[in-house]
């Protein structure tokens, strides 16, 4: 159970190619990238999964049971309307790290609600790319003290 699932939601494929204004010109395969550079320096495993559907973002989570030890989570609009995707996440029995490449909290009023918020240890948000990677440091931190 050392692998960290890292779970890209609806849109975020298109990052780098539209609105760099908004989320930045780095590509979301930089972004893994950057992610597997820094697994291996933290000691685990780390596996990305992007789509555009609710239901594959849950079949991934249901499929990681007993291998995953911890989620890190862009839910991307999802965020703010699945309940299925939350009840997956609260299901999972792991530690959850939400992460967003905006702040959230600083755009328009219906982006200040998270569904994912309530089932996570914490959020990060604002930080563009750098928010996955705060984000996985935080999952490994709570992965290691979960099997201690
Ligand atoms: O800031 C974030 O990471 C968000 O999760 C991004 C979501 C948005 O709905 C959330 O409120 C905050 C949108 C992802 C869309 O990504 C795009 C990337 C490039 C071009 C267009 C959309």
């Amino acid at each position: 159970m050392n692998a960290i699932l890292v779970l890209h939601g609806p849109n975020l494929n298109l990052l780098g190619e539209r609105e760099p204004e908004v989320y930045g010109r780095t590509t979301l395969a930089e972004i893994d990238d950057r992610l597997a550079a820094l697994a291996t320096e933290l000691g685990v495993a780390v596996d990305c999964f992007q789509s555009n559907h609710e239901g594959e973002l849950i079949d991934r989570i249901q499929a990681g049971r007993g291998r995953v030890g911890a989620i890190v989570v862009n839910a991307g609009g999802f965020t703010h309307t699945s309940v299925a995707l939350r009840d997956a996440l609260a299901s999972a029995d792991v530690p959850v790290v939400e992460v967003h490449l905006s702040n959230i909290h600083r755009r328009e009023d219906f982006r200040h609600d998270s569904l994912v918020a309530g089932v996570s240890l914490g959020q990060i948000c604002g930080f563009g790319p750098e928010s996955y990677l705060l984000g996985l440091r935080a999952a490994a931190t709570a992965m290691r003290g979960r099997s201690a």
